[in-house]
């Protein structure tokens, strides 16, 4: 058997990191000084570490400009069909690695910057995640930029420029507490301010309609400053735009009240993005309008930019003069439109009042856009004034609304979800009506992540681990990942990936006792429950768990028990207040369990905080267990999932979202499937969901209610969680307790397989050998072809000559 090679003589080994050629040191080192010196204006005598990431950053950005520029020559003269992704999120985190990653720069860094006396890691650190998300739709949004980029599309990213990300979350006495992201404090090397692009925005006025056709007239001005960021592709020299809009209003410009200033913001941005549309589809070619949509594509991520629609029939109705019929042929084959959601309270519905004052001339034209569509039922449904009620676009009520969502879908070519279970629920309940009218019209698009943040920059170790036995294709081809079927009995490659696992473990457990001052106990599960707080994710049943073990632990303490690490983070939406009760909980269970001497290192609960893009990296490499537990047919995707299953974890989990596709892929019995399936939930629905026969069924779920309840982990404030217990016993929306007994009893499976390393790993090595369907890539290929009517290119645009020092 051969030696094990160490960890640096891997990496000279394979190449998937890039080669740290001696030239590109030399170079790299010459104009990291070059910064210092005039960029930072700083020596070395002065500098902070901060000063070394600006420096580095720059040096690494230098290495961008050449190719941004070809590329946007590229599309000039060969003027592809253009893809611009419209998205309020992009969750996007750190972008110093990922550049290196992209361009192949990052061994040679790695190594001018230690030949600098200057540690790597500790630069990368200082540099801000770009937060400008809330979850899995908008870093989504930031891997699908990756892979359009890889794939060298003509894509464009179009978003907001937030001058504050999401929050940052501390945790003070166990409560979250929210404090602003001032992530553009240092300045953002990665932007560059385009105020030559700047475009005016109109709002308020009114309409006045001529011989010429409606006019909108007497409104406030308020300009829309773009910032563009290139994004890389993998190795190829494409180098995409991500453009964010920020909104200037001019100073006469009074702003009535918060909520209008909250949408203002929103809106102006929104809107712009269409203008601009147009701006480059002129500028390019001036054809008859007519072409727009054989030129253009334009997604839409969830309807949250749904306003791209009515405006862009403004500009073709009332700019461009062309007849309606005409003016929404084109839009609706320009638009597409993806469903994230079927939960009713994220389903965007804006007051009507709203629209009134600030974009007059849109409601008008969202209501002749209604007038049409419902003639159009009418006709196909003579008499059912039912349906007309459930597919208009105006809710009557007060206020009076306008459904976003019936919007985007009238107003687009295709309508997809995330997932293919997803993609079915959303044909049979939110959008039947529509689906019966236009089936043909609705997709599945199942989501991916990015290989390269998700693999190659996270986990370099596994990353190397493969490529060593299968070469580096796996990082533009995920599927290539089957090969490794062919190592599922190979001694080497078992150590290999266990190996990688527990120092992805240690290194975590390092930064948690450096953070937190906790000393965990790695050669426990590291069972890790990372997302947003929100109920129907159920981080309560991964509680009530944690109260089951500990109990079981307190009743037969001499017994073996396999040792648990469990990790939960995320952030609880500031106005939500179950969810923060749900973290007070969590830390509050932490607390008495992680200070009980009989449990000792066995059974620990840490509250991971201010999870977000750059904690993910570190924290899912290092993790055995991945919990996607939500109730079925509520999580339209999740991508969390994906990522834990691409870095070597196991998945407990439901059958829902993608978690079916990844048992699909991987056979189920190489997953911890559990629970109630969307026709358990749908029937016990009929039935009627009793929370109470499973309180008085289950003793071990009694129990751990009767001790949240009694103030058991809050002695000194024993009601305090009174509202989860009433929530969980009366009013339950996601049935925690139907899926408490399968969901324990599959924790014991787990804890049993973990019990023989060997077979664990082996099922862990069928995981990753099986994850190649959740790139990105695919998705994207996916969307270009059936959506977009583009092709993936694999041609590589020619590298500039630069950049010397
Ligand atoms: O299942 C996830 C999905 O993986 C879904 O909950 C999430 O989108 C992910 C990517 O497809 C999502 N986020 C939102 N809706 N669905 C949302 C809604 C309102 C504001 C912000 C985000």
């Amino acid at each position: 058997m051969a030696t094990p090679l160490t960890d640096s003589e891997r990496r000279k080994q394979i190449s998937v990191r890039g080669i740290a050629e001696l030239g590109d040191v030399v170079e790299l080192k010459k104009s990291f000084n070059r910064h210092l010196h005039f960029t930072l204006v700083k020596d070395r005598n002065v500098a902070t570490p901060r000063d070394y990431y600006f420096a580095l950053a720059h040096t690494i950005r230098d290495h961008l400009v050449g190719r941004w520029i070809r590329t946007q020559q590229h599309y000039y003269e060969k003027d592809p069909k253009r893809i611009y992704y419209l998205s309020l999120e992009f969750y996007m985190g750190r972008t110093l690695q990922n550049t290196m990653v992209n361009l192949g720069l990052e061994n040679a860094s790695d190594e001018a910057i230690y030949q600098l006396g200057l540690d790597i890691e500790e630069l990368e650190e200082i540099e801000e995640d770009a937060g400008l998300g809330n979850g899995g739709l908008g870093r989504l949004a930031a891997c699908f930029l990756d892979s359009l980029a890889t794939l060298g599309l003509a894509a464009y990213g179009y978003g907001i420029r937030y001058e504050f990300g999401i929050f940052n979350q501390k945790i003070q006495n166990g409560w979250q507490i929210e404090e602003a992201d001032d992530w553009l404090r240092y300045g953002n090397p990665w932007e560059k301010a385009r105020p030559e692009y700047m475009l005016p925005v109109h709002f308020y006025g009114h309409v006045q309609q001529t011989e010429d056709g409606a006019r909108w007239v007497d409104t406030q001005v308020v300009l829309a400053m773009p910032y563009d960021t290139p994004v890389p592709g993998f190795k190829n020299n494409t180098v995409n735009t991500m453009r964010l809009w920020s909104a200037k209003a001019p100073n006469d410009f009074n702003l009535k009240d918060y909520y209008l200033t909250y949408r203002y913001h929103q809106i102006v941005t929104r809107y712009s993005n269409m203008d601009n549309v147009m701006n480059s589809y002129y500028s390019n070619k001036v054809f008859e309008v007519m072409f727009l949509c054989s030129q253009v594509a334009i997604q839409l991520n969830d309807t949250h930019p749904a306003l791209a629609i009515p405006e862009l029939m403004r500009i073709l109705v009332d700019v461009e003069k062309l007849d309606w019929e005409k003016a929404w042929d084109i839009t609706t084959r320009t638009c597409a439109y993806t469903n994230h959601t079927v939960l009713p309270e994220a389903l965007e519905r804006w007051p009507v009042h709203l629209f009134e004052k600030l974009l007059p001339r849109h409601l008008q034209l969202i209501y002749a856009i209604n007038q049409k569509h419902l003639d159009n039922i009418a006709a196909l449904y003579p008499g059912d004034m039912d349906r007309l009620k459930r597919m208009s676009l105006i809710e009557e009520g007060d206020p009076k609304r306008i459904n976003m969502a019936h919007l985007s879908v009238i107003g687009s070519h295709a309508v997809n979800g995330v997932a293919q279970i997803h993609s079915e629920i959303v044909k049979s309940t939110v959008f039947k009506d529509f689906y019966e009218l236009e089936p043909d019209k609705f997709q599945n698009k199942t989501n991916g992540i990015t290989p390269r943040r998700w693999l190659l920059l996270c986990n370099p170790g596994l990353a190397d681990a493969i490529a060593e036995r299968i070469g580096d294709g796996f990082i533009t081809d995920l599927y290539q990942l089957k090969k490794l079927m062919g190592y599922v009995d190979n001694e080497a490659f078992i150590r290999d990936v266990a190996n990688v696992k527990q120092e992805n473990k240690l290194k975590f457990a390092a930064y948690l006792e450096n953070e937190y001052k906790i000393k965990i106990n790695s050669s426990s599960i590291f069972d890790v429950h990372v997302k947003r707080i929100h109920e129907y994710k159920r981080q309560l049943l991964n509680c009530l768990h944690i109260i089951t073990l500990y109990n079981r632990i307190k009743k037969e303490p001499n017994k073996a028990f396999v040792p648990r690490t469990i990790l939960i983070g995320g952030k609880a939406a500031p106005g939500y207040h179950m969810a923060k009760m749900i973290i007070k909980l969590i830390t509050s269970v932490g607390n008495v369990l992680n200070n009980d001497p009989i449990v000792g290192d066995r059974l620990k609960v840490i509250f991971l905080v201010n999870y977000r893009v750059s904690l993910a990296e570190k924290v899912i490499p290092a993790s055995d267990l991945s919990e996607q537990i939500s109730t079925a047919g509520t999580e339209a995707s999740g991508t969390g999932n994906m990522k834990f299953m691409l870095n070597g974890a196991l998945t407990i989990g439901t059958m829902d979202g993608a978690n079916v596709e990844m048992a699909e892929e991987a056979g189920e019995e190489n997953l911890f499937i559990f629970g109630m399936r969307v026709e358990d939930v749908a029937a016990l629905d009929k039935k009627g969901y009793n929370a109470r026969d499973y309180y008085d069924k289950l003793p071990e779920l009694k129990q751990a209610m009767d001790q949240i309840s009694s103030g058991y982990f809050s002695p000194k404030e024993p009601e305090l969680f009174k509202d989860i217990v009433d929530m969980l016993m009366y009013h339950d929306r996601f049935k925690v307790f139907a899926d408490f007994e399968a969901y324990v009893k599959c924790q014991e499976k787990v804890s049993e397989l973990y019990k023989n390393p060997r077979k664990w790993t082996k099922v862990v090595i069928k995981n990753i050998a099986n994850s190649g369907k959740f790139s990105s890539d695919r998705t994207i290929a996916q969307y270009a072809r059936e959506i977009w009517g583009v092709e993936p290119s694999a041609v590589k645009i020619p590298p500039p000559n630069e950049p010397k020092a």
